[in-house]
């Protein structure tokens, strides 16, 4: 456990199995803001599922006493999405770099937004492809040379914040992997939020990024909640368009002051486990995960012949 961090719930969620992250690596932070959300929250360990792509950060699930699934890069959502439709009771963190979640999984990152199925996005931003040797991620920006490039990047960089409200979904804020009481408080809040979460975590890979340093983001960030005028939080419909547009507006400024913490918070966008619930009575009740699939011995109850049969369509 890194110093000053406190878990004061009853249940120990990191694991003992030896991280083997570079020293210095910012996804140590976000393993310990994440356990500390868990702890000071006493979630039961059996409520909470982790989901990874790969990469670097695809690492994390391996690393907490919760069930967790390393599936194939850029697919965490989806597979998030399907566990969380399949028994909506679950709190599903997804677990992602910036490559696995806005490059190979941007399509599934964007159609996220529009389901707001509620699993939570924990987005690693080093700006780099880490496990496969520091190439330009897209969130590096034009022009910035890393160590691992020979020339300066030549792509334009996505912005995860805008990306992910443009997207719609209904929180949205960004860390600092050092700052980790504010991390482990936004992700407590985001799982607290019925709805869709993205939460982008600024972390140095002091492998391969030479440029956005530890002491690089230490000069330039600052918590948007210092300023006691700041309210993300929409809780009538009539407050979201102002809402939206600030937070948008400021998710676009970056460089000498870069904004930490959430920019945007939308309580009235009902989340597609509710709308489902809507149109399939039962669904809350008896979720797929609940329902019974074999008999007393083991036998599948679903017989597919004839469950194709009744589906055949003249
Ligand atoms: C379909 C597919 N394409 C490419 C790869 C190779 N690959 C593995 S990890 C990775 C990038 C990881 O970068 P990022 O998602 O930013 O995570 P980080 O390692 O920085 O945490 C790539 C391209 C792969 N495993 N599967
Ligand atoms: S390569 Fe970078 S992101 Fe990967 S473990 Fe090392 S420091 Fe972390």
């Amino acid at each position: 456990m890194q110093k000053g961090v406190e878990n004061k719930g009853k249940y120990n969620f990191r694991n003992n199995i030896t991280i083997d992250w570079c020293p210095g690596c910012g996804d140590f932070g976000i393993v310990s803001a994440v356990t500390q959300a868990l702890s000071n929250m006493n979630m039961d360990p059996d409520d909470v599922v982790a989901v990874s792509g790969i990469g670097c950060s695809g690492k994390t699930p391996h690393y907490l006493n919760i069930a967790g699934v390393h599936t194939l890069h850029g697919r965490a959502i989806p597979y998030a999405v399907g566990v969380k439709l399949s028994n909506p009771n679950l709190n599903v963190l997804v677990m992602g770099g910036d490559g696995d979640l806005l490059s190979i999984g941007a399509g599934h990152f964007v159609g996220e937004g529009r389901r707001n199925s509620g699993v939570k996005v924990i987005l690693y931003n080093n700006s780099v492809y880490g496990l496969t040797k520091g190439q330009a991620a897209p969130t590096l920006p034009l022009g910035e040379k890393v160590k691992s490039l020979a020339r300066p990047n030549i792509m334009g960089k996505i912005n995860p914040i805008t990306l992910a409200m443009a997207s719609g979904y209904s929180f949205v804020a960004r860390a600092f992997s050092s700052e980790i009481k504010q991390l482990s408080s936004i992700i407590e809040r985001a799982i607290k939020h019925e709805g869709s979460a993205v939460i982008e975590v600024l972390q140095p890979c002091p492998t391969y990024n030479d440029v956005n340093t530890l002491d690089w983001y230490r000069q330039r960030v600052y918590k948007l909640e210092d300023d006691k005028s700041w309210d993300p939080v929409v809780n009538k419909k009539e407050e979201d368009e102002e809402k939206f547009d600030t937070g948008y507006r400021k998710s676009l400024e970056w460089g000498d002051h870069i904004p930490i913490g959430i920019f945007y918070e939308n309580n009235t966008i009902p989340s597609y486990t509710n709308r489902l619930a809507g149109i399939v009575p039962d669904y809350l009740k008896y979720p797929p995960a609940l329902q019974d699939v074999s008999d007393k011995d083991g036998y599948t109850i679903v017989d597919p012949i004839k469950t194709f049969e009744e589906k055949d369509i003249e």
